[in-house]
């Protein structure tokens, strides 16, 4: 593609003169796998196209808020709808409530819940709301979960277990982090030392349940049901952070599956996004309602949005959960995400390039690795080159999956098995040259 004609160039030329980075988001901007990023200028089901008028295949859909695929008839209806009525008001809305009861009925561990504007918001507010609810500072989180970048939450292991993390971001004074414990996932025994040392001293526990952030890394049974028994029995409150999992892996987030395998288990708090806003910024946190009064203005508390409970944020958000609600929706979504996940496998076996894949839902990650990583540490073994080189194979061919190694794919309603079949014969190709 000459200079001139490739579009993407130039706008990211353009981009890069008066946005840092020129991206609103860095993961955009495709530091990690190299080569420019491709400027969208429109979407329709399962598919976008750049500014150049190439269409992909969109496995990354807004990184996980378009489960029905884009433009879906009735979520445009509902939000053009709500727009003529007005944009917002800073009042409130009966929407907001029809959300919220709707969010309460599938999400049964939650009694009450607060809507905001996006992830990092609900997941700040939700640390703060522990703090103030058990009067406690520290916070326990583990490495590889990203939950947003609140500063207290831009932490990396510190060295050991009695030291508490350092920040992995400038600006964040060490005075702010000094409270935030990092552990390894999945590791129980550095999770018992942990509450053994400092458990009296810790308002909450925060995690990811199938940790997005790290691709795709089920917290094992046994680590969550740890989870869950220490918090309560040290006077913790377990943060279940479904911004990703939240409505994509099943109706009723990850908690619902560990709630099938570990009899009684439920997070205290639940925080949540992306899909629950169908595209649109909105995101929530809610919980026990004996925890969820200490809210302002309730209780003490404070938290706050103009744009909070946005009226045609809500409305996008109703006409998707009223979709995703429909018999037999993630029966499909899963079968035609599994269907992905093992081809994947299939085609990279037939190159002799190591994979291995996983899913739940419309959620699927996949490493160049022999098994299945379990936790942070494990996860950054890929062969980061290697990957680089399948992903912008498969951007070539018109496939277009997350531009690093760390992050999640995601499938949506409109995919078809045809799709599918176009990614694998894609992939094939490209193992192929690996
Ligand atoms: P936002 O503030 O980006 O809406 O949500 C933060 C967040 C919180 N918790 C989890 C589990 C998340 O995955 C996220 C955001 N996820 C990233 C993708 N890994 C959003 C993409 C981006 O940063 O541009």
């Amino acid at each position: 593609m000459t200079h001139n004609t490739d579009r993407n160039l130039s706008l990211f030329e353009r981009a890069r003169a008066v946005i840092p980075g020129g991206v609103n988001s860095p993961v955009r901007a495709f530091k990690a796998v190299g080569g420019t990023p491709r400027f969208i200028e429109r979407a329709q089901g399962a598919y976008m196209w750049d500014a150049n008028g190439q269409r992909y295949i969109d496995y990354i859909g807004s990184w996980g808020p378009m489960i029905l695929g884009h433009g879906h008839p009735a979520v445009l209806e509902a939000v053009q709808k709500a727009a003529v009525d007005g944009l917002s008001f800073g009042a409130p809305t009966e929407r907001e409530v029809e959300l919220a009861e709707a969010i309460l009925e599938l999400v049964p561990s939650m009694d009450m819940v607060r809507l905001v504007s996006s992830g990092t918001e609900a997941g700040m507010s939700a640390i703060r709301l522990a703090r103030g609810a058990t009067g406690r500072s520290k916070i326990l989180k583990f490495e590889g979960c990203y939950h947003g970048h609140a500063d207290a939450l831009l932490v990396k292991a510190g060295s050991g277990l009695a030291t508490f993390g350092n920040a992995t971001s400038a600006g964040v004074p060490p005075e702010v982090v000094q409270h935030t414990l990092v552990l390894e996932y999945n590791n129980v025994v550095q999770l018992e030392e942990a509450f053994a040392l400092h458990g009296k001293d810790i308002a909450c526990l925060m995690m990811e349940p199938i940790a997005g952030n790290m691709n795709f890394v089920r917290a094992s049974v046994e680590f969550t049901r740890r989870c869950r028994e220490l918090c309560t029995q040290y006077g913790a409150l377990l943060v279940y952070d479904e911004v990703m999992t939240g409505f994509r892996v099943a109706l009723g987030g990850a908690q619902s599956l560990y709630a099938a395998q570990i009899p009684g288990f439920a997070p205290d708090i639940t925080v949540m996004g992306k899909v629950i806003g169908g595209g649109m910024p909105l995101a929530a946190f809610g919980g026990r309602r004996d925890i969820m009064e200490q809210l302002a203005p309730m209780g003490a508390v404070y938290q706050a949005g103009t744009l909070s409970g946005n009226p045609v944020a809500t409305a996008c958000g109703l006409a998707t959960l009223r979709e995703i609600r429909r018999p037999g929706f993630y029966e499909a979504l899963g079968s035609r995400t599994r269907s992905l996940a093992s081809g994947l496998q299939a085609a990279a076996a037939e190159a002799s390039v190591p994979l291995c894949a996983d899913s739940e839902g419309g959620m699927f990650g996949f490493f160049l690795l022999p098994e299945l990583p379990q936790n942070y540490a494990e996860v950054m073994r890929t062969d980061g080159q290697r990957f680089n080189r399948l992903f912008h194979g498969l951007l070539d061919r018109g496939v277009y999956i997350a531009p690093a190694l760390y992050e999640a794919g995601f499938v949506s309603a409109a995919h078809q098995s045809e799709d599918i079949a176009a990614t694998l014969a894609a992939a094939r190709e490209v193992f192929q040259s690996l």
